[in-house]
């Protein structure tokens, strides 16, 4: 029986490609030169799609596969995949929920002790042989602070249990109040960025929450407030962000996650107050072989004629 032909948007580590490349005909849209053309060769065969939570799946590139059937979601936001135009073509989406969540949490926790404790800046003292003429300066406390949490799901939550170890005060903003946790809801997210130390976003990206992180929260936040985004860099006023940073408004920020990827807007390079990293949040060994799999078996299920484990649409 010939193998369905899968789009694999990509770029994905061979761990992964191996086992799609066994199961399916793969054809590597990251390694095309003429992208367009490359898709419209092959546009009657593609049945699935594999991408990253990063890249997506667009309009013009699901309206262009006329059988398209699945788009596997390698990530566990797929606020880059077109979901209406997905609905619209009877086009199924997965993502990869949970198996990331606590090494994301984690991720969350370092970047917040980073910025706190000037981690990076501290590497670069001594490396740089600058501790020869003098100490740096001193750092925050992270331990006993107020914490914010702007969006209190999966990922959330579990930087929430990590908080409480650190027996921080834990507030979080979120559309509705959770009664299953004890966490004290604010509804209004400059008042929750008024009452906090640090404040971490850990909100779903897409459409209702843009640029939910303002000047307005950020001038609340304040000139000894720190920030943390591990969700999207959709969620954050970027231009705000950098002239707050410049200006002393806030007192340092901790990025995975950026308005456009991957290019670095190199006014960031010039602050002393903020720690960069390439999305790597679930970029562990673990996590990402989990995701792989998840993805994976969400294909093999479509195709098999099985349910679908971890359905968006
Ligand atoms: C990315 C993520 O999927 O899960 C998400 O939503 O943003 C990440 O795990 C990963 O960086 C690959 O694109």
């Amino acid at each position: 029986m010939s193998k369905p032909h899968l789009l694999v948007i990509g770029p994905f580590p061979d761990a992964d490609l191996q086992p799609l490349e066994r199961d399916f005909t793969v054809h590597k849209y990251w390694l095309a030169e003429d992208r367009d053309a490359f898709v419209a060769e092959r546009a009657d065969m593609i049945r699935g799609i594999a991408t990253r939570g990063d890249r997506g799946a667009w309009r013009s590139l699901i309206e262009a596969l006329p059988n398209l059937e699945i788009i596997a979601n390698y990530g566990v936001g797929f606020d880059a995949v077109d979901i209406d135009c997905a609905r619209e073509c009877g086009v199924r989406v997965t993502n990869t929920p949970d198996v990331l969540t606590e090494d994301v949490a984690d991720f969350g926790f370092a970047l917040l002790l980073a910025v706190a404790r000037q981690i990076p800046r501290g590497d670069s003292h001594v490396r740089s042989g600058k501790w020869c003429d003098g100490p740096m300066p001193l750092g925050a406390r992270l331990f006993g602070k107020r914490l914010g949490i702007v969006g209190l799901g999966r990922i959330g939550s579990a930087v929430a249990r990590r908080a409480a170890a650190f027996d921080m005060a834990i507030a979080y903003h979120d559309i509705a109040a959770r009664d299953d946790l004890p966490y004290r809801y604010v509804d209004d997210l400059v008042a929750l960025a008024r009452e906090s130390d640090f404040m971490i976003v850990t909100v779903a990206g897409g459409a209702g929450s843009a640029k939910i992180v303002n000047a307005d929260v950020l001038n609340a936040l304040g000139p000894s407030g720190f920030l943390v985004n591990i969700s999207r860099g959709s969620t954050v006023d970027q231009a705000a962000l950098l002239e707050a940073l410049e200006d002393g408004k806030i007192a340092g920020a901790a990025l995975d996650v950026f308005e456009i990827e991957p290019i670095n807007d190199p006014r960031f390079n010039a602050l002393e107050n903020v720690v960069l990293q390439p999305h790597q949040a679930s970029a562990t060994v673990e996590t990402r072989q989990a995701m792989g799999q998840l993805m994976r078996d969400n294909l093999a299920a479509h195709f098999g004629g099985r349910p679908l484990l971890t359905p968006v649409v």
